[in-house]
């Protein structure tokens, strides 16, 4: 199982994605998802001129060799352009051992441990009618889960809200959101975080009004807390008993969390910036999260999240993996893969692809009564039509940021 190709395909059909293909001598073909938002070429650039020349004529069957040899290999370690390169090479190299032995991907980790994958959609409003119908149409389309994000009243344009993203524009397929806008500079958006910490409770009291106790509702405060803000908003959700609050705080201020832990048993979830087990290390073993928010691609493959994952297990820490748009169907496969196997699986974000990314990324993924599985195909189950991706070139692209009224830049 010799690697005669690995090639690095960048594509853009509703957004950038950076795909490695990887080929062996004997013709089998693996994919792996490198794509990091608004820095797609800086992997690029990591992949094809540092990574794919040490792949050629390599065992394609040693994923923890090839795995340690990258990351160990080259000295310079983690960070997320290293670590998303890492990643989409294990990737493919799981997703060939898989079609190898004619097997998904997993059942070479140990088999299902459960029926399917309960996945949360993003419902969004500008307020709170628009949000009530988003949620309705989740739960129309089946999901048993929904992320809340709110307009604030007083700010213009903030994170997650979909109807302001078709107002911003961008693309004309429409995404649940998609942060991420095509041009040569990112987009200025809003904040003021008391005006949202004094308005989201009410959110809350609103949705649970209409939507009754039982369904699981679930909050990203991305980043743009202070610990202190981040507790009293985890204390004033309590009554409305949230599945996760997410990001309250920015992640490399890893101390914290454990203020905001002292303060509130709103469950918290955090890691979607992180790279490697060493970024969650410390608050999975002081038990100050509830769920692991990494993603496959961004954490260094399905080897690296596992181990990060199965280290979780033992502090009764959970999965819920990172799965917005930016995460390619090939990542998305490959943490429905894991999520699937492993037995600390809490939920998985499920932010559903344009139909343009669809005919690219050629799936085999079954979404049923609110439940994802990734198919019984060999490998991942995800093929790359070459010339459907060839239609789309890449299109430069940035993530918003955030000024105060005051013109300070704030976490975005
Ligand atoms: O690329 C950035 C997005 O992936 C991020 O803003 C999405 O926070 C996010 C989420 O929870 O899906
Ligand atoms: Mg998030």
């Amino acid at each position: 199982m010799r690697i005669d190709k690995a090639e690095v395909i960048v594509t853009s059909p509703d957004r950038n994605f950076v795909t490695l293909k990887i080929t062996t001598e004997d013709g089998i073909t693996g994919l792996g998802d490198a794509t990091l938002n608004g820095r797609e070429l800086a992997v690029v650039a990591y992949l094809s001129e540092h990574v794919a020349p040490l792949l050629i004529g390599a065992d394609a069957s040693r994923i923890e060799d090839t795995w340690q040899f990258l990351y160990r290999g080259a000295y310079w370690r983690r960070g997320p352009v290293t670590m998303a390169s890492i990643a989409a090479v294990d990737m493919a190299l799981w997703d060939i051992k898989g079609k190898a032995a004619g097997m998904p991907v997993y059942q070479l980790l140990g088999g299902a441990s459960r029926k399917g994958l309960l996945a949360y959609g993003h419902a969004s409003g500008k307020d709170i009618p628009e949000l009530f119908d988003s949620v309705n149409q989740h739960l129309d389309e089946g999901f048993r889960a929904v992320r809340i994000q709110s307009g604030v009243p007083g700010l213009h344009a903030i994170y997650g809200i979909a109807s302001q993203s078709d107002d911003v524009g961008g693309g004309e397929s429409r995404y649940d959101h998609e942060p991420a806008r095509r041009g040569s500079k990112p987009v200025e958006e809003d904040w003021d975080t008391e005006s949202y910490l004094r308005y989201i409770p009410t959110v809350f009291e609103a949705v649970r009004n209409e939507f009754g106790p039982a369904l699981p509702l679930l909050h990203d405060g991305h980043h743009r807390m202070t610990p202190i803000q981040a507790a009293q908003l985890g204390k004033s959700l309590e009554p409305y008993h949230l599945f996760w609050l997410e990001d309250c705080t920015p992640a490399e201020n890893q101390e914290a969390l454990r203020l905001v832990r002292q303060h509130t048993t709103t469950p918290l979830a955090i890691g979607e910036v992180f790279n490697t087990i060493w970024d969650f290390k410390d608050l999975i073993r002081e038990q100050l999260i509830d769920y692991v928010r990494g993603a496959v691609t961004h954490m260094g493959g399905i080897t690296a999240l596992k181990k990060t994952l199965d280290y979780a297990a033992m502090y009764q820490v959970s999965s819920g993996m990172h799965g917005p748009t930016d995460v390619s169907p090939v990542g998305m496969a490959a943490a429905l893969h894991l999520g699937l196997a492993i037995h600390n699986f809490g939920i998985q974000e499920y932010m559903t692809h344009g139909s343009r990314t669809n005919q690219v990324f050629e799936q085999s993924f079954a979404w049923n009564e609110g439940l994802l599985h990734p198919g019984n195909k060999p490998g991942l189950g995800v093929e790359l039509n070459v010339d459907e991706a060839g239609k789309y070139p890449y299109e430069r692209a940035y993530l918003p940021y955030n000024r105060l009224a005051d013109g300070t830049v704030h976490d975005w």
